[in-house]
């Protein structure tokens, strides 16, 4: 599991960093030699002081954001789904733009101030630039508003390595999946949220000599006909598909599990077509209480042991296969 975490900042709201920014700006009272060198002097620390403010957290925030499609701990296309990478980007960008701009506006302001020598006019340029401050702001209020949600989001993605191959397995309650994947994961299984659901994915490891593999139960997702699913639900499931390299369905022929062969049948085509791409293994569980006799499908008992090297050596054949992107194992 990608352990990383990432450091996202609160982002504030264009009034919350105005209001900081004037905040600081007003308790600035600087003496000079006389009442224009005084003037002066805190005209223009107000103005690097608020300018300073507002971009060092526009900057943060545009330094601090993940760059999603240079990240590897993110997926491009789940990240998508949740959050929206065009709207994402154009937000990042608008931050920037504005971060750019403010540090000018200051640059110009600053220099403005120094060559004025009448204290009206002074205070009218300050005026101008707490203005123009504001009015920028309001330019990416929204921006700052959406990467705030972002920022929210982002905590219930996937913590699954993109860069492990990922084994998802799939079946109607009941059929024996959390046993399986117990017992094939070479440690206790961790619970990782997942968008749309509050039950979270479980996530457990499959050693194979010098590379590991992720296998990957989904309580409440890939265990009913994708045709009942309701939009929201569809989405969670669509997503799924980024993660799922093997996705490995388990029937449970002993029917103990509350549902007949011919649903769990169902449940495979259904799979089968909103997988497809995806290669698919078919095993059977519980095979010390019931053997169907179909010799294409590996028959395995969790609760006995019975044939699960069998079914890991199968799966790790076909995880073997998948060959990422970025694999970071691969010379
Ligand atoms: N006889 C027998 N029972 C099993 C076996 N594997 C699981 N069971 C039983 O089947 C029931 C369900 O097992 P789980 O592993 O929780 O099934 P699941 O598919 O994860 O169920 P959900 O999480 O509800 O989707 C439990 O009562 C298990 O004890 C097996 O190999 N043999
Ligand atoms: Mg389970």
């Amino acid at each position: 599991m990608a352990e990383k975490t990432y450091r996202i900042p609160t982002v504030l709201t264009a009034e919350e960093l105005l209001d900081k920014a004037f905040h600081r700006a007003s308790k600035i009272s600087i003496k000079g030699t006389n009442f224009l060198d005084g003037k002066k002097k805190t005209v223009l620390a107000k103005v690097t002081a608020s300018g300073d403010i507002i971009t060092d957290a526009l900057g943060g925030y545009v330094e601090k954001f993940p760059r999603i499609e240079k990240d590897e701990d993110f997926l491009p296309e789940l990240v998508d789904i949740i959050i929206g990478l065009d709207q994402y980007k154009k937000s990042l960008g608008a931050v920037n733009w504005a971060c750019n701009r403010m540090e000018k506006l200051k640059t110009e302001t600053l220099r403005n101030i120094r060559r004025s020598k009448d204290p009206e006019i002074i205070d009218s340029i300050r005026g101008q630039f707490y203005g123009r401050t504001s009015s920028l702001m309001g330019q990416i209020s929204k921006d700052l508003l959406f990467l705030q949600e972002c920022k929210n989001k982002f905590r219930n993605l996937p913590s699954v390595d993109a860069n492990v191959p990922t084994l998802v397995v799939a079946g109607f309650p009941n059929v024996g999946k959390s046993n399986l994947v117990t017992v094939l994961s070479s440690a206790t299984p961790e619970i990782a949220p997942y968008p749309f659901t509050t039950k979270g994915i479980i996530v457990g490891h499959i050693d194979d000599e010098w590379r590991k593999y992720q296998i990957i139960d989904t309580p409440g997702l890939l265990d009913r006909d994708l045709s009942e699913r309701n939009d929201i639900e569809m989405q969670a499931i669509l997503a799924l598909k980024y993660l799922t390299h093997v996705m490995l369905v388990v029937l449970d022929p002993s029917e103990t599990c509350g549902y007949d062969m011919e649903k769990q049948m169902k449940l495979l085509t259904s799979l089968q077509k909103g997988f497809k791409g995806v290669p698919i293994i078919v095993a059977e569980s519980k095979c010390d209480v019931f053997k169907s006799g179909n010799p294409d499908r590996i028959v395995f008992s969790a609760k006995t042991g019975e044939n699960m090297e069998t079914l890991r050596t199968a799966v790790i054949e076909e995880l073997r296969k998948i060959r990422l992107e970025i694999a970071p194992d691969e010379e």
